[in-house]
């Protein structure tokens, strides 16, 4: 009963919720995906099962990447701010080499690294070489890589941020990575400095205006200060005969702050972290998917979405009742959406469909429109004008000609932009809607508590979906 109701159990509690559901996700996904291929109007479309192979290969991997349950931690930053060091001393020995030569680490590394404790995280440490020390595209590369696979970076800086820093660690934010910015080599500093230094990280972020909420780009809880290496130090060694001596000793790393830190934040959160970034694999994977597919029937997509376009402008035009138009209108573009999403093999969420029926409602907004505009113009409208065309009237005909050819291209462009629309939501909804990899994101994010780092993520995910 006690234990039930710790807030550690809680967090368990809350934590093996967003893993199961994470799990959820993706196998609903890689079935949808799988499955949804082999549709009945395109058997064996060879080409798309192509194209896409590599999105369900990345599905897949991210699964067994989660079952697996080890959090990956990566060492980022230029060259010789101490990455290499830092990884040395979480795990109490010099595995990786170090050096003050440029480059020293040439390619990424990874270490397991088992921390005690009741949680047992499996960690995997990966030490990355300087996002400076490679060049160009193969650096940028690098970068995104190891930055898409870790589930927690460890932004390491050593005296001013560079702009170069302060890019890598803007554009990590943007795409939503959980950072813990270490500041190593704080033996160089005195006391007072450090200080100094501590309060203006925490500035970060605060200065430039494009930054619309003015929030500074770190918390207290995601800055470090270590020294993973500490410089020699020449000490002065007094014999009890009066000899004095001076000899060189090796401080021992300063890095406890941040083992602590990650031992807290991985008991806490851990699991949480590794089904975040699991969800964000997923999401680009199948936004991917959604593009690739749209690219591949869009001449498909033009002539059915044109053919119901012209069907039902006909049935407009044809029909001489007003409220019918409207009734038939919407049925006819319901009809194209399940079409598309039939062609496409996506799935057709709530989501979508919610904003889907508010673009239909405007196109019917249209013809009601249509309507009221030509009975203001022409005294009748077109339901008035049919009515007065049974007395044969040479002037209603005429008059119901004009209406229903205006209404019947409102109608049909109407169907038109319902038909593109649906391509795009479906385009860019598909990892919304129960269990989509987006949803899943953000029932997380909002489920987490102000002293978690996810917590932080969450200003960066509301300011990307107002947008
Ligand atoms: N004074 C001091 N030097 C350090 C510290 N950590 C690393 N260094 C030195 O900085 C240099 C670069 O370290 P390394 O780990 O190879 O950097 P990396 O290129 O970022 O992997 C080496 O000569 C280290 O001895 C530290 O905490 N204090
Ligand atoms: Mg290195």
């Amino acid at each position: 009963m006690n234990q039930s109701s710790s807030p550690q159990s809680t967090r368990n509690q809350q934590q093996d919720t967003h893993f199961n559901r994470t799990r959820a996700s993706l196998r609903q996904a890689l079935s949808w995906y799988s499955n949804l291929r082999r549709h009945r109007n395109h058997p064996s479309d060879v080409e798309l099962q192509a194209a896409l192979r590599n999105e369900l290969e990345v599905l897949k991997f991210t699964l067994d990447k989660l079952d697996q349950g080890v959090v990956r931690i990566a060492a980022f930053g230029l060259v010789s701010r101490g990455k290499s060091a830092v990884v040395n001393a979480l795990l109490g020995q010099k595995i990786l080499e170090t050096g003050p030569l440029h480059g020293v680490t040439q390619w990424p590394r990874s270490v397991r690294w088992t921390l005690g404790g009741e949680g047992k995280v499996q960690v995997e440490l990966i030490d990355t070489p300087g996002l400076d020390e490679i060049q160009g595209e193969a650096r940028a590369q690098m970068a995104r890589q190891v930055a898409s696979q870790a589930d927690l970076i460890l932004f390491v800086v050593a005296g001013d941020i560079t702009r170069t820093e302060y890019q890598a660690l803007c554009k990590l934010r943007k795409s939503q990575k959980p950072i813990i910015l270490v500041f190593n080599k704080i033996d160089l500093y005195p006391e007072q400095d450090r200080d100094a230094i501590y309060r203006q990280l925490l500035q970060l972020g605060t200065g430039s205006s494009r930054d619309r909420h003015l929030q500074a780009m770190l918390s207290p809880e995601e800055i470090v200060m270590v020294a993973a290496e500490p410089a020699r130090l020449q000490v002065r060694v007094e014999f009890p005969d009066g000899k004095v001596t001076y000899e060189w000793e090796t401080p021992p790393p300063q890095v406890d702050e941040l083992k602590q830190k990650i031992f807290t934040l991985l008991n806490r959160e851990g699991r949480s972290l590794l089904a975040l970034n699991a969800l964000f694999q997923a999401r680009n994977a199948q936004a991917s998917i959604a593009q690739k597919t749209l690219a591949l029937r869009q001449s498909e997509a033009e002539d059915l979405i044109w053919r119901f376009t012209k069907y039902k402008a006909l049935v407009v035009a044809v029909n001489p009742i007003g409220l019918l138009d409207t009734v038939g209108g919407t049925v006819a573009d319901l009809l194209l959406i399940r079409s598309l999403s039939r062609l496409y093999g996506l799935p057709m969420t709530g989501y979508e469909a919610g904003k889907l029926w508010r673009k239909i409602l405007i196109s019917s907004g249209g013809l009601l429109l249509g309507e009221l505009g030509s009975s203001a113009l022409l005294g009748l409208g077109k339901s008035a004008s049919a009515v007065a065309s049974t007395v044969d009237s040479v002037g209603g005909l005429t008059a119901y000609a004009g209406t229903a050819v205006a209404q019947a291209g409102i109608a049909g462009y109407g169907s038109y932009t319902v038909g593109h629309a649906a391509r795009v939501y479906l385009e860019q909804g598909c990892t919304w809607g129960p269990l989509g990899p987006s949803t899943v994101i953000q029932e997380i994010l909002n489920q987490m508590e102000p002293d978690t780092i996810l917590y932080r993520l969450r200003q960066e995910l509301g300011q990307q979906l107002d947008t």
